[in-house]
This record gives C-alpha cells, sequence and structure tokens, in this order.
C-alpha cells in the first residue's frame, strides 16, 4: 500500500524431513489475455535480479517488471530464458526440523510513470531487497493503517456482517487510484478482464460517495480524471453526429470508447449479437455531471467547478440539448432510442432514470451560469465554448423534457413498460434454457417482459430523493423490487437504500449482506453469454458502504454540515464510521437508542 510498484511476499517453510529442495520462481509472461495480447516484444535480463520487459500492443507503452529473491541460507541457483518468461531454480539441502526464509520483491513500472521503466523497476527491486521485507511491511503496515482510522466501519451485532462490509472497503482501498492525480477505478478492479480495465459509471454513483465522504481528495482524483478525457468525449459526440459532451460507456485511455458494438455472444449460435450500451446509455454523462455537482453540494468546495468541473457540465447539457427530440405537435422534449440501467431493454424512448438525469444536468448547467454570471472564469468559458445561444435554448428545452414521474404513481420505467407482459421472475427465469444465456437483447427472455435487469426507477429515486415522498418511494419499490433480476451487482443497495428512505431496513438487510459479501462469497453473474464476467465488484463494495453509512445511518452531508437519520435494522446494535468533512475527521455513532458526533 505504501508503493503501488512493488509486491513483497515472504515464505517461512519449516521442514517436517531430510530433503533436496527445490523453489522454482521467476516471472512468467505467459499472461492469459480474455480480449487478445496486450503485451508484445517481450525481452528479458538475468542476473541477481530479473527482469522482463515489453511493450502494449496498441499505443507501444514499455513495460518492466523486476525481481529480486532474498534467502537468507547458501544454495545454487539456475536461471533459464524460455518463450513464456525468464525463470530461476534455487536448489539446497535441509534437515528435518530446519527453517528456511524466502522473501521474494517484485517491481512493475510502465511508461506511464515518467522516468524509464526498466532502470526504475531493476532500481526499486534493488532498494527493496536493502531495505528487507520487515521495514517494508511496516511502512506497508502503517500506510494501510491511516486508511482504516478514516474508513474502517464498526458493525456490532452481526460479525459477519462487520466482515463483509470491510471486506468491501478493503477491495476498494487496495484499487483506490491514490498514486494519481486524476484517475479512475476500473469496474472489475484489477481482477478479472472482461470490461478492459475500463471506467463505467460505477465509478460516479457507487464510489464516489464513499470517498467524497471518507477522503475527499480521492473523490477529486476520479472526477478529475472525467475533466482530463473531456476531449474524448467531445469526439464520441461528434462522430454520432451530436454536439457536446457524451462520455463513453467504457472509458479507456484519454476518455476513448472501450465497449464495443457487439458485448454478448448468444450461447445458441454462438454469434455475436449487436448490443447497444455504447450507443444508447447516454445517461453516462448526465450521472458524471452529477456527480460533479454532488462534489460542491456535500464538500462547499468548488475548486473542482473551476478547474474544468463546470465545462465538463457545460458540454453533457449541450450533448443532451442536441440529442433531444421535439414533437412538432406539442413542443415537448423527449429522449427516443436508449437504455436506462436496466440493460435489458433496450433501445427505449424517454427511460424514466435518463430523462431525469438529463433535466437534471441541463438545469444544472443554468444554475453554474446564474452562480457564476458575475464570474471572469466563467465569462471566459462561456467565451470559449460560444455557449450564449445554448443558454437560451437550455432555458427552454429543460423544462419541456418529459417527466415519467407524477407524485404519487408507479412511475413508468420507459415508455410502454407497463404494456409489456407482467410475467413473474419465476416465470421468465423457467423460460430460460442455458444457464449462461443473455437475459436482454432482442430474443432475450426479459426484453418483452416487465422483468427488469437491475434499479432502475428506484436508483432514479436514490439519487434524487427530493422528488418523491417516502410513501411513492414504497409504492415503486413494492412494485419493482419483485420484477428486478438483480443480474448485476450494481443492483441490490439501491433497493437496500430505498428501503431504509421508507423506514423499513428488514427489507433492506438481505440487500445489504448480498451486497456486501459478494466478494467474499463470489457471488454475481460469471457469465453474459458465452463472456466470462467474473472478478471483484468495486460498484457493490461501495453499495456496501452506502447502505450502511446513508442508509442504515441515513447520513447526509450538505455544504459541510451533517445530517443523522438513523434505521437502523434489528441485527445492529452500534454502527460506528468516520467521515471527513471540510478536512476534519468526525466519527459517527449510532445505535438503537440515538447518535452521537466525536471528532
Ligand atoms: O456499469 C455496469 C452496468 O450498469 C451493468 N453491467 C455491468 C457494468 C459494469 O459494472
Amino acid at each position: 500500500m505504501e508503493n503501488p510498484h512493488l509486491l513483497c511476499s515472504k515464505m517461512v517453510l519449516t521442514f517436517m524431513a531430510d530433503a533436496d529442495v527445490t523453489i522454482e520462481t521467476g516471472i512468467d509472461t505467459d499472461i492469459w489475455d480474455i480480449n487478445g495480447p496486450h503485451l508484445f516484444h517481450y525481452h528479458y535480463q538475468a542476473g541477481p535480479i530479473v527482469s522482463a520487459f515489453a511493450h502494449t500492443g496498441e499505443l507501444s507503452i514499455p513495460v518492466a517488471v523486476s525481481q529480486a529473491v532474498n534467502l537468507n541460507f547458501p544454495c545454487e541457483e539456475d536461471q533459464q530464458v524460455t518463450g513464456n518468461g525468464i525463470f530461476r531454480t534455487f536448489r539446497f539441502r535441509v534437515k528435518a526440523g530446519e527453517h528456511r526464509t524466502v522473501d521474494l520483491f517484485a517491481a512493475v513500472y510502465t511508461g506511464l510513470d515518467g522516468g524509464k521503466p526498466a532502470d526504475r523497476a531493476y532500481a526499486l527491486c534493488q532498494s527493496a531487497e536493502e531495505q528487507g521485507f520487515q521495514t517494508l511491511f511496516a511502512a506497508h503496515a502503517d500506510a494501510w493503517d491511516k486508511i482504516w482510522r478514516g474508513s474502517a466501519i464498526e458493525l456490532i451485532g452481526d460479525d459477519n456482517a462487520a466482515l463483509a462490509l470491510n471486506a468491501s472497503l478493503y477491495h476498494l482501498h487496495s484499487i483506490a487510484p491514490r498514486h494519481a492525480d486524476n484517475l479512475s477505478v476500473p469496474a472489475r478492479g484489477l481482477s478479472g478482464q472482461t470490461y478492459k480495465g475500463a471506467v463505467f459509471w460505477d465509478s460516479e454513483i457507487f464510489l464516489f460517495p464513499v470517498f467524497v465522504h471518507t477522503e475527499p481528495e480521492l473523490a477529486k482524483t476520479l472526477l478529475r480524471y472525467r475533466i482530463a478525457t473531456l476531449p474524448g468525449a467531445l469526439r464520441k459526440a461528434a462522430e454520432y453526429g451530436y454536439r457536446g459532451a457524451f462520455y463513453p460507456w467504457e472509458s479507456q485511455e484519454g476518455g476513448a470508447e472501450g465497449c464495443t458494438d457487439y458485448n454478448v455472444t448468444d450461447v445458441f449460435t454462438h454469434r455475436p449479437v449487436r448490443t447497444y450500451f455504447r450507443d444508447k446509455q447516454i445517461h453516462i454523462s448526465g450521472d458524471i455531471a452529477y456527480a460533479l455537482w454532488r462534489y460542491f453540494k456535500i464538500t462547499g468546495d468548488d475548486s473542482l467547478l473551476k478547474e474544468g468541473g463546470a465545462e465538463v457540465i457545460l458540454q453533457c447539457a449541450r450533448f443532451f440539448l442536441s440529442r433531444a427530440h421535439r414533437r412538432a405537435d406539442s413542443g415537448a422534449a423527449e429522449l427516443l432510442d436508449v437504455i436506462g440501467p436496466d440493460e435489458y431493454h433496450e433501445r427505449v424512448n424517454n427511460n424514466a432514470f435518463t430523462n431525469r438525469m438529463a433535466a437534471f444536468c441541463m438545469e444544472n448547467a443554468l444554475t453554474i451560469a446564474d452562480m457564476y454570471r458575475e464570474s471572469d472564469f466563467f465569462k471566459a468559458l462561456l467565451e470559449k465554448l460560444t455557449y450564449q445561444a445554448d443558454l437560451e435554448l437550455l432555458r427552454d428545452l429543460a423544462p419541456k423534457l418529459k417527466k415519467m414521474h407524477p407524485e404519487g404513481a408507479v412511475v413508468e420505467q420507459f415508455d410502454g413498460y407497463f404494456k409489456l407482459e407482467d410475467a413473474s421472475l419465476e416465470t421468465v427465469r423457467s423460460r430460460v434454457l442455458d444457464e449462461r444465456e443473455y437475459w436482454g437483447t432482442n430474443h432475450g427472455v426479459a426484453a418483452h417482459t416487465q422483468v427488469i435487469k437491475q434499479a432502475d426507477v428506484i436508483a432514479m429515486m436514490a439519487l434524487f430523493p427530493g422528488d418523491f415522498s417516502d410513501e411513492t418511494v414504497e409504492r415503486n419499490w413494492r412494485y419493482y423490487e419483485p420484477r428486478t433480476e438483480h443480474g448485476s451487482s450494481l443492483s441490490a443497495c439501491m433497493y437496500a437504500l430505498m428501503a431504509c428512505r421508507f423506514r423499513r431496513p428488514d427489507l433492506a438487510w438481505e440487500h445489504f449482506v448480498k451486497t456486501a459479501s459478494i466478494d467474499l462469497t463470489g457471488g454475481g453473474k460469471h457469465w453474459a453469454g458465452e463472456i466470462y464476467i467474473g472478478g471483484t465488484h468495486p460498484a457493490a463494495n461501495g453499495g456496501a458502504w452506502m447502505i450502511a453509512a446513508l442508509g442504515f445511518a441515513g447520513l447526509s452531508v450538505e455544504n459541510g454540515e451533517i445530517t443523522l437519520t438513523p434505521c437502523l435494522p434489528a441485527q445492529i446494535q452500534t454502527l460506528r464510521f468516520p467521515v471527513t468533512v471540510r478536512g476534519k475527521r468526525v466519527t459517527l455513532t449510532v445505535t438503537q437508542d440515538g447518535w452521537t458526533a466525536d471528532g
């Protein structure tokens, strides 16, 4: 944790019999690449520190790995270079009852880290060997202690839930980009290759809330990644014939779109199926604008808005402006042919979540324009973007965008959703012919029914709590929950959060346990058609924190002010966790009888 370039391990071997022992180690470059090889032009360097070098396929970025081995006993060593790496073999004799210690140090650098990766990897291994395992381990443990002091949650009442919750945080912290100024977190973290290391809305909607409340600098780092990749979003919008910023559904280096046109392979025909996630999941631009604004609202710090955040919001609003259609008869505005969070229903009209996000984004651009009316930075920005005319268009169009959520009613997820077959989840499941088949796209078993993949209307209610009364939330929850497959790990946490909203933490509990334990139990879907989608689930890890802090403790922070509306389930006696507000750490303790804040 103290140095993201360094890996260390210590093995202590105890021998039960006299033996000739061989230890094989080295750098194995025979990597399993689900989407085709990433690394080319391997070469190797033998010596007391061994190294492997390669270049990435597309951008030819150099990658270097070095390894040092520290043995506290005499032995013979051989080194071999094969087509699959550089390997070293250590041979020695032992007697029964003897111990041997093997310390391994490996260093990884790429051309993105600055300097010469080969020299840096070698030098780091050398220095690690000199410092020794104990010193490095102490620094690693200190770094973790610091992180835990700012985030560990004490949950008294259910030890398994406490473990699962903190294990979720462990996963999140392990992949948080503390070493960078602008970088985000891929949907499978550092595990699982299917999502290609790409960044999804998971970062803004599921991870950002954890970091903005516990380590705001990290929240900034995630959002700066979106500011830095605005050029990619502008390019994508232009490719589709729109203006403004259409962020990639799966964002890669420089904001390039990583989502393929064929994201699923049909299990029956083995043919790739045309999916429309990259083309139609336009809510992504609104999600990013939403998080940028939330950063300001929660922290009261507008530096991010001034350092490019306002520009992102204006460009996202401009995208929605150009993406919306006006009806010739009524003048009402609509967002047609979209995909909401529920990916089983592709190419629908007026998805409630998407319309709400887009309306928010457009209104927010106007709010920002009002807020900074007199400010030089904003005047310059309007001029740079030639945005004045767009402000007028936004003023006209934003209020006309079709509202899908009349107060009190069950919100129709998209136009015509209520007319779809109202088959139960069990009925739809019984139609599945192959456990790996994909439920969405044209002929998927869910596509023509009201069964949805993940929270959609309920996610909207979680993000726009002020729009809905508790009764409306409950009515919608009771309608949509039985119709939700929870086929995405992003789903259950939204339902748990909203169950707390209408004060039924008992209904939230099962969703909480499922979300928090996903990477302990190996839960979640492992296949989308013939494509393996396993790995860790950062969004669920973030979701677990959200349920505990925002749901059970009912935490809300606006402009640096903390409010708590606890809603503890019977399983929890005490929930104690730190938050960082305006640079100050506060420990919140919630019990069945009330709450306290210290710090
Ligand atoms: O972003 C999600 C999406 O909502 C559902 N499928 C998986 C993606 C990555 O987690």
